[in-house]
């Protein structure tokens, strides 16, 4: 009797994966924003206003990316997707280079990444490990004062929405992990899959949203993932 396929496997992580690396997450009391109000950074009209705080607040993140690597939580996930049967993606809300870093193969950066620096300009995108300014020249067009990081700020449309869409639509067990479930659309994800797929959360606290999972797990993620990991595989093996 040939073994069951697995379910579509969606994963949704968020600042609190990256938590445990050392990267501050955005609403802990120690987080990125505790310093800066989303609206001052985090926003087109802030990088009009004051491309060069916005270029600093990036340039300082950037550049720790450096000092950091994966933890359990992201490198138990690039094995999931090893092992895993069925369908599996992997979205993650942050723009660090971690899960990447980790392996993982089938992931969509929805909000972004870190290193990546796009041209206002003529629209290139280069992959980006130094600080920008508005004299960073574009190494496509060579024209400055264009040069931006290649994240989705608040008012912007995340990336590769319709492929995000399609696993949505087709995935049977749906985990969320370190998120707060504040930003939209990822924080609606979960009741978009309710009626078709075994959902549960995976955080340090209850999020906004925990209500919404059929399960909620309260534990850092570098213990609670490899955990959920063992148990899928063991179960789905
Ligand atoms: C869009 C890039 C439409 C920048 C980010 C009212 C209602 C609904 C929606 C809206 C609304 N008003 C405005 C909106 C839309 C808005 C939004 O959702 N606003 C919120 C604030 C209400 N959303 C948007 O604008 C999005 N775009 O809607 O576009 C559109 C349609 C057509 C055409 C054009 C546009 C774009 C949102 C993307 C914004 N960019 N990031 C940057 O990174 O600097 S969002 C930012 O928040 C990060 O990506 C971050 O990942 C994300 C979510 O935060 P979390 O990851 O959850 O982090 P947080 O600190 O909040 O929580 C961490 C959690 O981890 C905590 O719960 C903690 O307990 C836990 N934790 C801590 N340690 C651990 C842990 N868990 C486990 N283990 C640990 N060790």
């Amino acid at each position: 009797m040939p073994a069951k396929t697995p379910p579509g496997l969606v994963i949704l992580t968020g600042a609190g994966i990256s938590r445990e690396s050392g990267l501050a997450t955005f609403r802990d009391p120690d987080g990125a924003w505790a310093k800066h109000r989303i609206e001052d950074v985090a926003t087109p009209e802030a990088f009009r206003r004051d491309p060069a705080l916005v270029h600093a607040f990036y340039n300082a993140r950037r550049a720790q990316l450096a000092e950091v690597a994966p933890n359990a939580a992201h490198l138990a996930l690039a094995e999931l997707e090893r092992q895993w049967r069925g369908d599996f993606l992997l979205v993650t809300q942050n723009v660090d280079d971690l899960h990447n870093r980790a392996g993982s193969r089938n992931l969509v950066q929805m909000h972004g990444a870190l290193r990546r620096a796009r041209c206002l300009h003529c629209e290139a995108v280069h992959p980006w490990d130094a600080p920008l300014s508005t004299a960073t020249p574009c190494p496509a067009c060579a024209k400055a004062g264009g040069m931006r990081p290649d994240i989705v700020w608040f008012g912007e449309m995340p990336v590769e929405m319709g492929r995000i869409g399609m696993a949505l639509e087709t995935c049977g067990l749906f985990v969320s992990i370190g998120t707060s479930g504040n930003v939209y659309p990822a924080a609606g994800f979960v009741a978009e899959v309710a009626d078709r797929a075994w959902t549960v959360e995976l955080n340090l606290e209850p999020s906004l949203g925990h209500s919404r999972f059929e399960e909620a797990r309260q534990g850092p993620a570098t213990q609670l993932v490899p955990a959920l990991v063992e148990e899928l595989l063991s179960q789905w093996a």
